[in-house]
């Protein structure tokens, strides 16, 4: 029977089933080296080919081919992957302008990511309840550039299930990843779509404003019927593994949809004559924070500084 994977607990696999049903399955020994640059070849929102065994373990005996899928570079094993979550429907970025603060180059590695694998992705800014009068112009700012870079954004306050319905509507029928820093309350939000799945949600250290890294695996949720969320844990490394830099600027809208008006067919837009990125720049249309991030993103470099 075909099934959909909510969790893995490395050897044994949560796995539903379009009659709600919820059951344990581990993975039959072959499946394990049919991929070995990735550490887990089962991954969260795989569909599988499940093998029912009475009064026994049931079994997956196959993975169906993803539509798509985020990995990140595994901790420990430095040249293997570990796929985050497969086919995917939508990205939910989570950003908070404090406890934690979110820096730009934080979240344009998130865009970035959510493009490179063909992921659409809406932007939310958390905790609008707290917002000091510096956080609310800074909230102004961000909001101005992700409009112009062509991305909606929803500010919320996740703790109120009142206000999470007005995302959850665009959520509907959907798998989306819920991506975003340690402690910015992307669990707090899952636990406001359904109050029912009692999610572990962590405080804020009062010392460094940063969260405790409470969500330790991504698993997926089934909200409401039929509507589906990856909750992930907070990550410090964002994995831009393997990215070509040639393609980089795809991965951006905003210099995606004006490479074409650029002097030379293969700019790069870094000081070459006539590019129409730079022009875009200097007149206000692109970012300055968003093109940095390029830039940063180009020179190799990880982009988390506030700009
Ligand atoms: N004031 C306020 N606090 C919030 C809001 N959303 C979340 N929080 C708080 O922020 C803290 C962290 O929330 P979590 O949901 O655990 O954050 P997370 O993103 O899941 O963090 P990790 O699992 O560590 O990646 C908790 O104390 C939440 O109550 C909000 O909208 N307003
Ligand atoms: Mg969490
Ligand atoms: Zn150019």
């Amino acid at each position: 029977m075909k099934g959909r994977v909510l969790k893995s607990t490395g050897s044994f696999y949560k796995v539903w089933f379009p009659d709600g049903e919820i059951v344990d399955c581990k993975t039959r020994g072959s499946l394990r080296l049919k991929d070995s640059k990735s550490t887990n070849p089962v991954a969260v929102g795989d569909w599988v080919e499940v093998e029912f065994k009475d009064g026994l373990i049931h079994s997956i005996n196959n993975v169906y081919d993803r539509s798509n899928y985020i990995i990140r570079k595994s901790v420990n094993l430095s040249k293997r992957t570990h796929v985050l979550a497969a086919n995917i429907d939508l990205a939910l970025i989570m950003v908070t302008m404090s406890s934690p603060r979110t820096p730009y180059g934080f979240i344009d590695r998130m865009l970035v990511t959510a493009e490179a694998y063909d992921i659409p992705a809406i932007l939310i800014f958390n905790k609008a309840d707290i917002w000091t009068e510096s956080d609310v112009l800074l909230a102004n700012e961000m909001e101005d550039v992700y409009h112009s870079a062509g991305y909606e954004v929803f500010p919320m306050v996740a703790t109120d299930p009142f206000r999470a319905l007005g995302v959850l509507e665009h959520l509907r029928e959907k798998v989306s990843v819920i991506l975003g820093q340690s402690g910015s309350g992307k669990s707090t939000l899952i636990n406001s779509f359904n109050p029912s799945l009692h999610l572990r949600v962590g405080d804020i250290s009062m010392v460094h404003q940063q969260g405790k890294h409470t969500t330790t695996f991504a698993e997926m949720h089934e909200v409401v019927k039929g509507t589906f969320i990856v909750d992930t844990p907070g990550l410090r490394e964002f994995g831009l593994t393997g990215m070509n830099k040639g393609e980089l600027g795809h991965y951006f809208p905003e210099i995606r949809s004006r490479m074409n008006q650029c002097r030379f067919n293969n700019c790069m837009h870094m000081n070459e004559p006539g590019c129409a990125i730079e022009e875009a720049m200097e007149s206000g249309k692109i970012a300055p924070t968003r093109y940095r991030s390029y830039l940063a993103m180009m020179d190799g470099e990880t982009p988390t500084d506030d700009y």
